[in-house]
């Protein structure tokens, strides 16, 4: 995929002028954009054909992630990188006089996901096509991504976000592979040829009908498929869709995601979502398989691996078990011995309240057949514990108990391999969370720590400090993650601590800019950047961070004189939208920020800045700017994270509680070069075990706390009152403060007086920022998915 600066000119102009007919200064940014998505795909296509013609005649092994979300953010620059030609074309727009900035802007977020979840979806999309692994994507195609978020009076209010509006230019829809997938009715089996078979009476056949994206690996010519499915109503059954419910329940398939699931008709769209997809993904597998690899379905094992990624797709297990044997008449034990071999399964979180359970009527309404076959590989799983385990561990395992299917409890007696996203994640699933399960199957759990696109989040969006890395230890790095480690050679040299300063300060000045375009608020880039970004939730505390902002605006009240080092809080989060309580801390954080920033007796100590609708093109802008990580869950309660590793690796230092994947970045970066603060996890279980945790001790006994907590309902903050109030009650109860705010706000403010003294000193900051970048490596996605490659998938790589 060569090409030189005056080709791509040339090219450029030519397709403006053969597919819009306009000359560049007739063109608006949007039309360059479709342009220049065109000519990338056009690129590519020769490969992507080449990609899969090789796999079918290599007879390759395949790897199928089936995810609800997928968080590519925008394509055009990364598959400019992954082909070569970033620079290329942005030196060609400049002489032909065009922002390329703008034309990138164009590109809505491809935002079909939520946070970590789906973001790492596609960071495993990238880093198999990159280290040369068929490994495909199975999802949905949303019509409407995630809500967009506006703050209006401070309250989060969702708009739809309609990213189709303008058409999708890397997709390819692929009629001819599309399948049907039945829903609804009643179903009884009868004999058929010496099999019981499915009959099936009243149901509803839908169309699924494929979106095929390309999914270009870095340099190297692989593109992958990312197969998103649509739902529509198959041609010859119209005459079945009678009722405007009929047809909207067709459209709602695939129309947002995540439906509320605290109405039971939001329940119901779920399992049928689910189902849609996995149905749909299965099938258009064994329709390959069988087509093109034409090899016995006992042997499908040797030649598919489907993953599971968290629960939302483990009805892959009784569907795969459906197909093979309804639809390809396999027996019982030769269809679950494929199946499990097949099936591979990530939990992604130890919240409960995240882990799926359906309504068994629901189920059977829905997905009649699937029941069925769950119910079976129930009654199976018991009866091989009767004996040997009490009635109490069966029933805590089984997948059916209380009239409720446990989706977990179904992904891990289906699968082969169930892992965790960190070291502490694992360890904790198996001696707690999973506990059972893992005594029943120990040989099947295993550690996956996550990793993150380091070409994305540093190559493309931070160019100053690659070309600072570049120019010192060449640019490896960008394909052996661990070349970064070579920079720990110049972490006393100070000419390369001033370029990374200067690099830093720049990236800074061009988020101030773009904070003040945003939000009007002026900050200063010599402030102290400190960040939170992610998904707001009370066990990720955005609510102690505000707390301590709030303490430094009274500490600053009380004497505007105190020396506190200016800082800037920079919050980027969404709350689900029927999340009453995450809500409240956005209106909260809106007010605090309000009534900071127009305080003239606050100078420009603090700026409190919430960038609204924070999504994956709003962490490119943030990320390089970052000086300061807050990663500040209460132990054992974040899996993994992910923003942890992408600011570390731009250099921002964390401060850290001993959770997640923090644990493995303390490990590497070392005490000297990480703030940690806060419980552990053990001493998280101690308090749970002997419930001797009573927010309303630190509340009364601590008077800094008192203050602070105060300030919620006695003015201080306005237009606050029940919001204010919420927040007041959820932490001064007896028993209140479920995630340990209370507890750990000393230590956290100790942590950051720290922050706050070592930023004092630009040299040794630069030190420290640059340990944790040479360490970036080790959380890099390619890593992380050679090993699931290897321990899990067994792919071999593309030749
Ligand atoms: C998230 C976890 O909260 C986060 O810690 C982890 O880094 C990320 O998954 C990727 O593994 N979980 C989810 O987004 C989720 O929806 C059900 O879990």
């Amino acid at each position: 995929m060569s090409l030189t600066k005056s080709q791509f000119k040339q090219n450029f102009k030519r397709r403006l002028k053969d597919d819009l007919a306009l000359d560049i200064d007739e063109a608006s940014y949007f039309d360059m954009y479709k342009v220049l998505a065109g000519m990338v795909k056009s690129a590519y296509n020769q490969n992507w054909h080449h990609t899969w013609r090789s796999y079918d005649q290599q007879h390759k092994k395949q790897l199928y992630y089936f995810s609800i979300e997928f968080l590519p953010g925008r394509m055009l620059q990364s598959n400019l990188f992954n082909m070569g030609w970033l620079e290329i074309v942005k030196d060609g727009m400049k002489e032909l006089g065009v922002d390329f900035e703008k034309v990138v802007e164009q590109e809505n977020d491809m935002a079909l996901g939520n946070g970590g979840l789906g973001r790492l979806a596609s960071s495993f999309m990238d880093a198999l096509a990159s280290d040369g692994y068929a490994g495909n994507g199975n999802g949905i195609r949303y019509k409407y991504g995630l809500f967009k978020q506006k703050f209006i009076d401070g309250y989060q209010v969702e708009l739809p976000n309609n990213w189709l509006n303008e058409g999708n230019v890397w997709e390819e829809r692929r009629e001819t592979h599309s399948v049907l997938v039945r829903f609804g009715g009643q179903v009884y089996l009868q004999p058929k040829n010496g099999q019981l078979k499915p009959v099936y009476e009243g149901s509803q056949l839908v169309k699924a009908v494929p979106y095929d994206t390309g999914m270009v690996g870095y340099e190297n010519g692989v593109v992958n498929t990312l197969r998103l499915w649509d739902a529509e109503i198959p041609e010859d059954e119209e005459s079945k869709y009678r009722t405007i419910d009929d047809l909207r329940r067709v459209e709602d398939l695939t129309s947002v995601l995540y439906p509320d699931d605290s109405t039971e008709d939001g329940r119901r769209m779920r399992i049928r979502q689910e189902y849609f997809f996995v149905s749909a993904g299965l099938q258009s597998i064994l329709n390959h398989y069988l087509e093109k690899y034409d090899q016995p379905l006992t042997k499908l094992d040797q030649y598919v691996a489907v993953h599971i990624n968290d629960t939302h797709p483990s009805m892959a297990i009784a569907e795969l078990m459906r197909l093979l044997m309804d639809e390809h008449g396999l027996g019982w034990e030769d269809a679950w011995q494929v199946t499990v071999n097949v099936m591979s399964y990530t939990n992604h979180t130890i919240m409960a309240e995240a882990m799926e359970r359906w309504d068994i009527n629901m189920m059977q309404q829905e997905v009649p057949r699937i029941l069925q076959i769950i119910q079976e590989i129930d009654r199976r799983f018991v009866l091989s514990l009767e004996g040997k385990y009490d009635q109490n561990f069966i029933n805590r395992t089984r997948i059916i108990a209380n009239n409720q299917v446990h989706m977990a409890h179904l992904a891990i007696i289906g699968s082969h391999s169930i892992n965790g996203v960190a070291k502490l994640h694992t360890e904790l699933l198996k001696k707690e969370v999973l506990h059972d399960f893992y005594r029943l199957y120990p040989e099947r759990f295993n550690n996956k720590t996550n990793g993150v696109t380091l070409r994305r989040w540093m190559a493309i969006d931070n160019p100053r400090l690659a070309a600072i890395l570049d120019q010192e230890i060449g640019s490896d790095w960008r394909k052996n993650p661990l070349e970064l480690e070579k920079l720990l050679k110049y972490r006393s040299n100070n000419k390369v601590l001033d370029q990374l300063i200067a690099a830093k300060q720049a990236n800074k000045r061009d988020l101030a800019k773009f904070i003040k375009q945003q939000t009007g608020i002026e900050v200063s880039s010599k402030a102290i950047f400190d960040v939170q970004i992610k998904r707001l939730h009370a066990y990720k505390r955005q609510l102690l961070n505000l707390l301590r902002i709030v303490k430094l605006y009274q500490d600053l009240k009380a004497n505007p004189n105190a020396d506190i080092y200016p800082r800037v809080f920079i919050f980027g989060a969404k709350a689900a939208p029927s999340y009453q309580y995450a809500k409240a801390v956005i209106k909260c954080i809106n007010e605090v920020a309000n009534l900071v920033n127009n305080d003239p007796d606050i100078h420009d100590k603090l700026k409190v800045v919430f960038l609204e609708n924070y999504n994956v093109s709003l962490a490119d802008r943030i990320i390089p700017a970052a000086d300061v990580s807050e990663q500040i869950s209460l132990a054992s309660k974040e899996a993994s994270g992910t923003s942890n590793m992408k600011l570390m690796a731009n250099g921002a230092l964390t401060v850290a509680t001993m959770d997640g994947a923090n644990i493995e970045i303390h490990d590497y970066v070392g005490d000297d070069n990480i703030f940690t603060f806060g419980l552990s996890s053990q001493e998280v279980y101690r308090y749970y075990a002997d419930n001797s945790y009573h927010a309303s001790e630190y509340y009364e006994n601590d008077p800094v706390i008192h203050r602070v907590v105060d300030a919620f309902v006695d003015g201080t903050i306005p237009n606050i009152s029940m919001e204010g109030r919420e927040i007041f009650e959820s932490l001064v109860q007896y028993n209140g403060d479920q995630f340990f705010v209370l507890r750990d706000f000393e230590s956290y403010l100790k942590a950051q007086d720290k922050v706050d003294q070592a930023y004092r000193n630009p040299k040794h900051w630069a030190q420290m920022s640059l340990i944790n970048t040479a360490n970036a490596g080790h959380f890099s996605s390619d890593l992380t998915i050679d090993r699931y490659v290897d321990d899990v998938w067994k792919l071999t790589p593309n030749k």
